[in-house]
């Protein structure tokens, strides 16, 4: 079983609709091993999105990411990384298949409802940004 981090955004739980993205998560098959709702500091966000330090956006997304709550998900499947991926769809909403989770409720390449790790590593690194070892039953 392979391991990766998720997050339902600011605009996706402020909109409500953070228990139907992840029954979404539950009805393709990931296991949630935790999960918790809590809203970043802007450091708290710089710090988990350092990659992007550099990018011209970086402002932004981290005042986004800490403008509200957020839910937090440790997910659990086979080929859990690149399977989230293809559920959440692509970046900007705009390019995102039919029936992915930013086609259905993101609203721009910004705030778009959901993160999603980009490798089995990064996924270890944010589940253990938001996650101890006890929590997660280690
Ligand atoms: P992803 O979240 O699909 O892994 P990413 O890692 O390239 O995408 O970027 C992280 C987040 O940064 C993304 O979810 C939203 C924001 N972002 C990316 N490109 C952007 C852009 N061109 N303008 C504004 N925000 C952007
Ligand atoms: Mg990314």
């Amino acid at each position: 079983m392979e391991r990766t981090f998720a997050m339902i955004k600011p605009d996706a739980v402020g909109k409500n609709v953070a228990g139907e993205i992840i029954a979404m998560i539950q009805k393709a098959g990931f296991n949630v091993l935790g999960m918790k709702q809590t809203t970043m500091s802007k450091k708290q966000a710089e710090a988990f999105y350092e990659v992007h330090a550099e990018r011209p956006f970086y402002g932004e997304l981290t005042e986004f990411m800490s403008s509200g709550p957020v839910v937090a998900l440790a997910l659990e499947k086979d080929n859990a990384v690149v399977d989230y991926r293809k559920l959440i769809g692509a970046t900007n909403p705009a390019e995102a298949e039919e029936g992915t989770v930013r086609k259905l409720y993101a609203s721009s390449i910004g705030e778009n409802a959901v993160h999603g790790s980009d490798s089995v590593e990064n996924g270890q690194i944010e589940i253990s940004f938001f996650f101890s070892r006890w929590e997660l039953e280690l």
